[in-house]
């Protein structure tokens, strides 16, 4: 097993709502390492990167414009098998229907929206994580 880093946000719903601690704080309680951390507005150019795969999609107008609307923290998490481990630790895509014990289950909720605002993003794969961090953190 090697180790694997994932890129993590606490979207813009979760950063207004106050809940950028709660979601570090079951990052950490996991056991994955903090590598990387910032808080920032993405600018489209950066969302139109990060969401490439959903261009053309019915909710792609609107999450991109969610996802614009105010800071978001970003966060470079390591740790074995962290991209599938975060992933578990989010929840289903869809707040209602994520199990409660996650991080959409237990703080999350349609709020009948024209996208879902499901409070954190995790890399869905190693090559999206490299891509994504790549986006987010040019820097490293
Ligand atoms: P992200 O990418 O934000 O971590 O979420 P997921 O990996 O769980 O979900 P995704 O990439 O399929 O979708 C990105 C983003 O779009 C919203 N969405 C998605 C939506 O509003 N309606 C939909 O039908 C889908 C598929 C939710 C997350």
């Amino acid at each position: 097993m090697t180790i694997e880093r994932s890129l993590v946000l606490v979207k813009p719903d979760g950063f207004q709502r106050g809940l950028t601690g709660e979601v570090l704080r079951r990052v950490e309680a996991k056991g994955y390492a903090l590598r990387a951390l910032a808080i920032l507005t993405p600018t489209r150019g950066m969302l139109e990167q990060h969401y490439a795969e959903h261009q053309g999609k019915p909710f792609y107008e609107a999450l991109v414009e969610f996802m614009s609307s105010g800071p978001v923290t970003a966060a470079v998490i390591e740790g074995e098998d962290c991209v599938k481990g975060f992933r578990a630790l989010a929840g289903a895509t869809n707040p209602t229907d994520a199990a409660p014990g996650t991080i959409r289950g237990d703080l999350g909720r349609d709020w009948g929206t024209a996208v879902q605002q499901n409070i954190v993003h995790g890399s869905d794969s190693l090559e999206s994580a490299a891509r994504e961090i790549g986006i987010w953190f040019p820097q490293l």
